[in-house]
């Protein structure tokens, strides 16, 4: 086998990767889309405009490779609302569009969060009722204007501290208080009754504080009728450190009754990246799949971007690189053979079909 040395380019240091000339053959192969598919399973990808609209390769990656998109940025209030009342809606369409025209579902991302607000919602000084009409106007424009095409939405995204099990001091709670969160989802609820509902967090993925927070807040909204449909597991993991209870974490929730995606999959890799890595990344990212596939009530496995170029991480988490399935040269990596062998293998009594 030729064993060489790739120098990769990731955000603004060199990554020395001993790269396998036979790499490709060494790994499952196969319709990623297709066997996600047949298991009546969603397998995502966060996809960014500006791509999306002129790298045919990354069109043909997201189309060829997943069955369901999440907004990364796009559908966010900044984005989406930039001024008070004045709507741009050109990336939203954009993405809703493409998936349309390939067959595609949605996850909408997001509606309420502390990140990526305009400066005049911000920055404002809101007494309750006003913030309950920003938000009402918000909601109808941007879940109204997808409505029955979105399959479902982050309506509440990371409402808990980071690290904690306490609520998130975000202007939602300091205008209306911890009832925020049901608010939005009545009116999430009013505008698009078809899609299901949800909160979305991380950290939470492997059970502790912040879990538990997340379990009692997600048992009294359901107690209370409050329509939520969903708990999103993030699932930014630092590679040797997913959670290996993942499928008893998500069927905690799911007793409940509800749903349990992965909706931001991702897997960084402390540098120097090295071919031993890689490969232990492929099983990391068929551990998860196989985990929702265990999971009756797990819809699908969303992945945090479509190749390595695309990534929030290196940026974010300076040091680490090569999170995703596909490289900065979109070719396949083991990451993905990991999902494809997930997917292919045989299981008993498992999923209806959707
Ligand atoms: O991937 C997104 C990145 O491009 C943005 O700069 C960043 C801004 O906060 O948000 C990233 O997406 C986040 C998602 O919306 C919520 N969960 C954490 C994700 C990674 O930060």
């Amino acid at each position: 086998m030729a064993v060489g040395v790739v120098v990769l380019v990731v955000g603004a240091a060199l990554v020395l990767v001993p790269w396998s000339g036979e790499r490709e053959s060494d790994h499952a192969e196969g319709d990623l889309r297709q066997l996600a598919d047949a298991r009546g399973m969603d397998l995502g990808v966060a996809v960014a405009v500006d791509p999306l609209a002129r790298d045919s390769t990354y069109q043909d990656v997201v189309s060829g490779n997943y069955t369901s998109m999440t907004a990364e940025n796009t559908m966010k209030w900044s984005l989406v609302q930039p001024e008070r009342g004045e709507f741009d809606f050109s990336g939203p369409d954009a993405l809703v569009d493409f998936a349309d025209e390939h067959g595609m579902s949605m996850r909408g991302h997001t509606l309420t969060w502390h990140n990526q607000l305009p400066e005049w919602l911000a920055e404002g000084e809101w007494e309750e009722e006003e913030l309950r009409e920003v938000l009402q106007e918000h909601t109808e424009a941007l879940l109204g204007r997808y409505q029955g095409r979105m399959q479902a939405w982050d309506v509440i995204n990371e409402p808990f501290q980071d690290d904690g099990p306490e609520l998130r001091e975000n202007l939602w709670l300091e205008a209306m208080g911890e009832d925020y969160i049901a608010h939005a989802l009545w009116t999430a609820n009013a505008v698009d009754p078809d899609a299901e509902l949800y909160i979305n967090e991380f950290n939470v993925e492997g059970g502790g504080a912040k879990s538990d927070a997340l379990y009692e807040l997600a048992s009294d909204l359901l107690e209370r009728d409050v329509p939520l449909h969903g708990i999103g597991f993030q699932s930014h993991f630092l590679h040797g450190q997913v959670p290996d209870d993942l499928v008893e974490q998500m069927e905690r929730f799911t007793d409940l009754g509800l749903d349990v995606a992965v909706t931001e999959l991702d897997v960084r890799i402390p540098e120097p990246v090295g071919q031993e890595q890689i490969e232990e990344q492929g099983q990391e990212y068929r551990q998860v799949v196989q985990a929702c596939l265990e999971v009756e009530r797990c819809p699908g496995v969303t992945v945090w971007g479509a190749a390595e170029h695309h990534s929030w991480v290196p940026e974010w988490f300076p040091g680490t690189a090569q999170a995703l399935p596909f490289d900065e040269n979109y070719v396949p990596k083991p990451a993905r053979s990991g999902m494809v062998d997930a997917l292919s293998r045989r299981r008993q009594g498992r999923r209806p079909s959707r």
